[in-house]
């Protein structure tokens, strides 16, 4: 029993001893709340045990802080740290309780002025479970004051303090480098906090967190007024006259933006095995009603999916690494679409999404372009065998959206993100209908599947909008984000477009995806011109008769005659109708065929264009980083609150319904006061048993 007797002492009479007892029961608690207070969606061994060790290293790295210090103070300051530490995680869970996300230093800052502010409805959201976030502080300070542990007051010798915060930091290092590598980008790309937390822990998230809007923060405070005008001279020397002929010709419509997830151009009108694989949509591509776009190219960067949104409802890129969304939706000012057309058109405004409202900051993003309704995956059930990936399968999403759709007072703007053609393009058995294709890379030849299945939905969906009538009254806007298939899958590639190579030539082309806007009466067909994702904002308000005059948009119609047709990527190539450029080197874009001697007057030409995106990319940046817009605004445009928007289910959908029967303009309404469920078929397996 001696060696006891001398754990005992070690423990309770030594200040490293003390110091060990903290972080364990921090560990124990931390972990015990990241299982029972939070949704993280743990998945596989590697994320388990990440889990589990995440609380130690920040724990211990904090916690250790406290031993520089001699005596007594050194152990009241190792229980201050623990108790800040406490107070940080008690707050995420009411944070989280209300909004399925964490607190972010800007979310902090903006929430004097919004209705995230707790404060109000803090004591009713609160259990008494929660103040177990306090247990092991209370119980470290108790023992301390009763005794139990002696006080130790010997100074450590700085080696030994010095020795465990370098341990902490290996530990640390460890950590990140096991999740990084089971999700690489989790840092870079900023795509959920929920991530982050899984993976590196929540204190590992707080200081991420601060560290990042430390720095947003020192760039915005440099901007000023002027920088706003620079960038205001830029866009009215390249302004283009939008086509007249289109202005207005969807007045007063409903606009149904449906999100087409990583769906790409090549996909129309291919075949695999003699079969279609997108039946549906190849119908709408080729309608007379149609105008789809051939040479229409997505223009994303890391924010991938958010950097598709962003281009698409403001007219501004993203940035050159993460998300805009992610790091300046909370704290920036936009005048995006649906701010703009609910103020100038009367529009209900509203997102669906079958996956979580935290990704991509979404949640807390809308608010700042106005959205009044957003529809993640909280609104959605969830039932075994609803979810892939992602979210809940695209067949279930729509199926579950028409309650949702039907009550939305007309005309509404609303965008549907589908996510079932995600990578890695896994699908279950039952509802797979066409085969693989046979490259043999795994992760390209499931894409077919997935894209059949996104294909079919979209069939149900728009068999139920003239079901309803409802296609009559509505601008269908169809486009996909980004590639589905990365710059990685060369050999792939050329296999599936039965080409004998495939270059980074080749991979640029590889980046156009559809754009088809549709409705009955519009004159249609296939628009060659070359554009992007940038466009789309304001070839959209021309349509809808929506006045833009004197905003800041870097596109351009895509129905105008003189559009500028340089479609800038994310890392400064772009192509043009007849030059392309691909990681700095020149092409001719019909035939692939390298510029390796440019005459004189096609250098000048080809330095025009590198300027001219490179200068519309920074300038964009700088609307971003430096948070421009909050310096100016169009006259006719009234900034938008973001109190005036709440996303919780009840309160929201109260809300709705409130509207609906103010306006009595809805789908419902229409249908004299009768749902319009049992107009939409689907044959999905798992609503079919
Ligand atoms: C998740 C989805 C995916 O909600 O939109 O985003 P992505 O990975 O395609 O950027
Ligand atoms: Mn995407």
């Amino acid at each position: 029993m001696a060696w006891a007797k001398s754990f005992y002492n070690w423990l309770f009479k030594t200040k490293l001893g003390f110091f060990t007892a903290v972080l364990v029961l921090f560990w124990i608690k931390t972990y015990w709340i990241y299982l029972t207070k939070f949704n993280l969606g743990v998945q596989g061994s590697m994320q388990q045990f990440l889990l589990l060790l995440n609380p130690i290293p920040v724990g211990m790295l904090l916690l250790g802080i406290g031993l520089f210090f001699k005596g007594r103070k050194s152990y009241w300051i190792i229980l201050i740290i623990d108790l800040i530490m406490a107070l940080w995680l008690f707050s995420n869970i009411l944070y989280y309780r209300e909004f399925s996300d964490f607190l972010s230093v800007s979310i902090i800052k903006t929430s004097g002025s919004t209705s995230d502010n707790l404060g109000k409805s803090i004591i009713g959201i609160t259990l008494a479970s929660d103040f177990w976030a306090f247990g092991d502080v209370i119980l470290a300070t108790l023992l301390v004051a009763f005794k139990v542990f002696k006080i130790d007051v010997r100074p450590l010798k700085l080696r030994v303090t010095a020795l465990i915060e370098l341990l902490a930091c290996v530990l640390f290092a460890t950590n990140l480098t096991m999740a990084q590598k089971d999700r690489s980008g989790l840092l870079t790309r900023t795509f959920d906090n929920n991530y982050i937390v899984k993976y590196l822990g929540i204190n590992a998230y707080a200081a991420y967190d601060g560290v990042k809007s430390a720095q947003a923060s020192a760039v915005m405070a440099k901007a000023n007024k002027s920088d706003t005008n620079t960038v205001r001279q830029y866009i009215k020397r390249h302004s283009v006259l939008d086509n007249s002929t289109y202005t207005g010709v969807a007045k007063g419509k409903n606009v149904l933006v449906i999100h087409l997830e990583s769906f790409q151009q090549f996909l129309i009108d291919y075949r695999w095995q003699g079969k279609e694989v997108t039946p549906n949509l190849n119908k709408i591509y080729h309608a007379s009603d149609t105008i789809s776009f051939d040479n229409f190219f997505n223009q994303v960067g890391q924010g991938k999916t958010s950097d598709a949104e962003m281009m698409m409802e403001n007219s501004l890129f993203g940035l050159q690494s993460g998300s805009a969304m992610s790091s300046y939706g909370t704290s920036n000012t936009f005048e995006s679409m649906p701010a703009i057309l609910q103020q100038q058109g009367g529009y209900t405004t509203a997102v669906m999404h079958g996956g979580a409202g935290s990704f991509w900051n979404r949640d807390n993003t809308y608010k700042s372009f106005g959205y009044q309704y957003f529809m993640p995956l909280s609104y959605y059930k969830n039932k075994k065998g609803y979810y892939n990936g992602y979210g809940i399968k695209d067949k279930i999403f729509f199926d579950q959206s028409i309650k949702y759709i039907e009550h939305l007072p007309q005309p509404f703007y609303l965008k549907m993100i589908t996510v079932t053609n995600h990578y890695p393009y896994n699908l279950d058995k039952q509802n797979q209908t066409i085969e693989k294709t046979d490259t043999g890379d795994h992760t390209v030849d499931g894409y077919v599947q997935t894209a059949h299945y996104l294909d079919q939905a979209i069939g149900e969906l728009m068999h139920w909008l003239s079901a309803t009538g409802l296609d009559k009254k509505t601008l269908v806007v169809l486009y996909g984000d980004h590639y589905g298939i990365s710059g990685n899958h060369h050999k792939a590639s050329a296999q599936l477009l039965n080409k004998s190579s495939f270059d980074d030539f080749d991979n640029l082309q590889f980046q156009r995806v559809p754009l088809m806007l549709h409705m009955p009466g519009l004159k249609g067909g296939i628009n060659h011109t070359y554009g992007g994702e940038i466009d789309v904002m304001p070839t959209l308000l021309n349509l809808l008769g929506i006045q833009d005059s004197d905003t800041i948009q870097f596109g351009h119609d895509l129905l105008s005659t003189n559009r500028p047709q340089i479609v800038a990527q994310r890392n400064g190539d772009f192509v043009t109708p007849k030059y392309s450029r691909v990681t700095g080197e020149y092409y001719y874009t019909k035939t692939g065929k390298r510029i390796k001697h440019p005459t004189g007057k096609v250098k000048k030409q080809l330095e025009y264009y590198s300027n001219y995106v490179t200068s519309e990319l920074s300038l964009s940046d700088r609307v971003i980083t430096g948070n421009l817009l909050r310096f100016y605004k169009p006259s006719w445009f009234t900034r938008v609150n973001r109190k005036d928007y709440n996303y919780k289910k009840k309160a929201s959908l109260k809300r709705l319904h409130k509207a609906d029967k103010k306006k009595k303009t809805s789908l419902w309404y229409q249908n004299g006061k009768k749902s319009t469920k049992s107009d939409f078929q689907t044959d999905a397996p798992e609503l079919n048993k």
